[in-house]
């Protein structure tokens, strides 16, 4: 059903920008809400939903920033152009420096600025004393490449490092972008009529990441297989009956930090979790309850809620993202368009 994709396909961009929005303002370090803020969260969304409610639009930040690059350079292109990604990068970056980007990214901007892109490799493998970034800076971005790629998994883990690449070299920060680029994928191709296991859901992302993992060992890292690890965790917290897990319990097993280990499973658990009703949270609908429960966790929450909205809206798609919620973010009609024009790209018709 194609009507269906292309709504998925819309559904991950705009998932991607409402995370972003709606997450940004309850930034606050390390601890989850209170239950005083978990109310103020949950009347902010009833508002938000509501017809009439004139409220200032939500900025986006260089999640959707760099999103938004490049989704732009990849439909201009209909190729995957390393330097062109990393100009648009760059550009977007000295626009509007006030984004909210990492402490360090922002040093391999001015380097490739600072040699008109001679070097595009260099700058992002000197980062933290040459070990590269494991930031979630380059998962955060990822959506364009997961739906660029959505007929071919190869193309995507080569797109998805090169792409990385440019602002992150350190393994698990490149792993950290595949796996999230890689549960985009499997939503995507998933039928939102249907029931979703969960189980397998999680198992297919370990079976991919052990591959993954294993193909990269001897890289002198004391886990060779982080990911393949915290998967397994996720497994475990998604198996729990009852009310679920509890917050503290996801949170010291998970995390909610910058770090893409322990923001990327946090994501995908996010999504799988909000299949269920979640106590705390009123609403029927699930895209909504993802990324609520996602800021809920506190910590890094407009990254964790943009990469749980990019795989729960390409589950979902268009239809479950509730309109006058969307009219609140910045750039949504952008994000649409985006999400067309990378649908009509990738899929063959
Ligand atoms: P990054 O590459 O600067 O990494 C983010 C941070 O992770 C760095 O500033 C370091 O503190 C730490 N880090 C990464 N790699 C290493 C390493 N090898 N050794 C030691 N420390 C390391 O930037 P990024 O693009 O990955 O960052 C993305 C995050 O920053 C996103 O959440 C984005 O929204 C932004 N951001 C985060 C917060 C927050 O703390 N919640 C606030 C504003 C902006
Ligand atoms: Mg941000
Ligand atoms: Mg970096
Ligand atoms: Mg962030």
């Amino acid at each position: 059903d194609l009507s269906l994709l292309r709504s998925k396909f819309r559904g991950s961009m705009l998932g991607a920008l409402i995370g972003d929005c709606l997450g940004s303002p309850y930034d606050n370090g390390y601890n989850y809400l209170s239950n005083g803020m978990k109310l103020v969260l949950q009347k902010s969304f009833d508002k938000l939903e509501g017809p009439m409610f004139k409220a200032p639009v939500m900025q986006f930040t260089d999640d959707s920033a760099m999103t938004y690059s490049l989704a732009k350079s990849l439909v201009e292109q209909k190729e995957l152009e390393v330097v062109d990604v990393a100009k648009r990068f760059v550009k977007s970056y000295f626009l509007e420096p006030n984004r909210g980007y990492g402490a360090g990214v922002v040093t391999v901007f001015q380097k490739l600025r600072g040699d008109k892109f001679a070097d595009i490799v260099t700058p992002a493998k000197q980062q933290f004393n040459n070990q590269g970034s494991w930031g979630n800076g380059g998962a955060m971005r990822v959506a364009p490449v997961a739906l660029f790629c959505y007929e071919n998994y190869d193309n995507l883990l080569d797109t998805v490092r090169k792409v990385t690449q440019i602002t992150h070299t350190h393994k698990v920060g490149v792993d950290g972008a595949i796996l999230q680029a890689a549960a985009i994928y499997q939503s995507l191709h998933l039928n939102p009529n249907e029931t979703l296991n969960v189980i397998s859901f999680v198992d297919d992302l370990i079976q991919k990441m052990d591959q993954i993992e294993k193909d990269e060992e001897g890289l002198g890292l004391a886990e060779p297989q982080p990911y393949k690890i915290q998967l397994g965790v996720v497994k475990a917290l998604i198996s729990e009956d009852g009310d679920g897990p509890d917050v503290k319990d996801v949170l010291k097993k998970l995390g909610n930090s910058v770090a893409a280990l322990y923001s990327v499973p946090t994501a995908i658990f996010c999504f799988l979790r909000a299949q269920k009703p979640i106590s705390g949270i009123q609403t029927e609908n699930p895209f909504r309850r993802a990324i609520q429960y996602a800021i809920s966790l506190g910590g890094d929450t407009d990254t964790i809620g943009s990469m749980t909205g990019a795989i729960a809206g390409a589950y979902y798609g268009e239809e479950k993202i509730n309109s006058n919620m969307l009219q609140h973010c910045e750039s949504s009609e952008e994000f649409r368009v985006l999400g067309d024009k990378l649908f009509e790209i990738a899929v063959k018709q």
